[in-house]
């Protein structure tokens, strides 16, 4: 049986250009050239993947996660945004004291924490194609057809909460997979991308049929700088199923494995879940642009094996990942070694 990748030619249409961060106008990591790379990898195995393209999702997938005032706003930047118009958030209200307008492409900054992530006329669009690879992926895992399949979600999710944009993310495909599948089973997630995913975190904080588990570079050191701190963990009725391991600048990737082996494959195990999905980020790679983590790519073989040796069935959700060259080669290693 080979491994389904899902990927629709539209998000090719998604490009960045920059990014606002630190005061300064910087070359947008999260480039196109990203999923081109990961889609001529892959495809020059077509023995072992098979690339598909995802049905349309329904919107009510999407909003079972999200606020109808966030797609609201893209559809604003949709009506309104000229075709080389992108638009940068950098007035973030105070939510405690002002109400936001999503009609208003000028009030993109009370639903968005960074001025990273910009909105055009297509933002709506390729948000909903990338969605929909993670949602395509899991039907077809649930219908057992396979065991395991791959969505190469572009743009990518975690960052995305119920009505935050941010972090290069629009909708939280994690968070859309596993609330699909959360009212008739047991889910975990684990982020192994190098940013805490506070978006999927803050979705999923109250609740006990999902757990998720995060290893991340430092919140104090790294973005998204407030939330991926190991004393974070759930509330109400969610207390004990939130797990962050977040870990130093050099991390290499033997020290990386056994957290993964000590921590958090136990805590997996432990809940028993019926679902696996993994928020998979590269951007834990030794050359990464953004990331401070030394793993290389025979590392994404450790890793993927540990998680097949769960044996449970598995949605791999494409996160981060940034150093374009080699991660086509890293996608394609983890997905690999990953044998259910
Ligand atoms: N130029 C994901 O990996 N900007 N998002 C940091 C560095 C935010 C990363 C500034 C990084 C977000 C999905
Ligand atoms: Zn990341």
């Amino acid at each position: 049986m080979k491994i389904p990748v899902i990927f629709h030619p539209r998000q090719f249409v998604h490009q960045p250009i920059y990014e606002w961060a630190f005061g300064e106008k910087l070359v947008h990591p999260e480039t196109s050239r990203r999923a081109e790379n990961i889609l001529t990898t892959l495809e020059r195995n077509p023995e072992i993947f098979s690339i598909q393209i995802p049905n349309a999702i329904d919107v009510n997938n999407i909003h079972r996660v999200h606020s109808r005032k966030l797609t609201e706003l893209y559809k604003a930047a949709e009506l309104d945004l000229a075709e080389d118009k992108t638009f940068y958030p950098s007035v973030f209200p105070r939510r405690d004291v002002t109400a936001g307008n999503p009609r208003s492409i000028n009030h993109a900054g009370y639903y968005s924490f960074d001025s990273g992530t910009p909105l055009t006329r297509t933002t709506k669009e390729v948000a909903e194609w990338s969605a929909a690879c993670a949602y395509e992926a899991a039907m077809l895992v649930e219908s057992r057809k396979v065991r395991m399949a791959y969505a190469l979600c572009r743009p990518p999710g975690h960052h995305a909460s119920k009505d935050l944009f941010g972090g290069y993310c629009y909708y939280n495909n994690a968070a859309i997979v596993a609330n699909k599948f959360k009212t008739k089973s047991k889910v975990v997630i684990v982020d192994i991308d190098f940013h805490h995913g506070n978006g999927t975190q803050e979705i999923f904080y109250k609740d006990k049929q999902v757990l998720y588990i995060s290893v991340h570079g430092d919140p104090r050191e790294f973005y998204p700088y407030y939330t991926g701190h190991s004393n974070e963990c759930g509330s109400g009725l969610g207390e004990g199923f939130n797990f962050n391991f977040p870990l130093p600048r050099g991390c290499d990737g033997q020290e990386y494995l056994r957290v993964i082996d000590c921590s958090v494959i136990p805590l997996i195990k432990k809940f028993s879940p019926d679902l696996l999905i993994i928020s998979a980020g590269f951007d834990t790679y030794k050359e990464d642009p953004i990331g401070a983590f030394q793993l290389e790519t025979h590392h994404y073989a450790d890793l993927a094996k540990r998680f097949a040796d769960l044996n449970l069935p598995s949605v791999i959700i494409q996160e981060g990942g940034y150093f374009v060259d080699k991660l086509g080669e890293n996608v394609s290693t983890f997905l690999q070694s990953y044998k259910l």
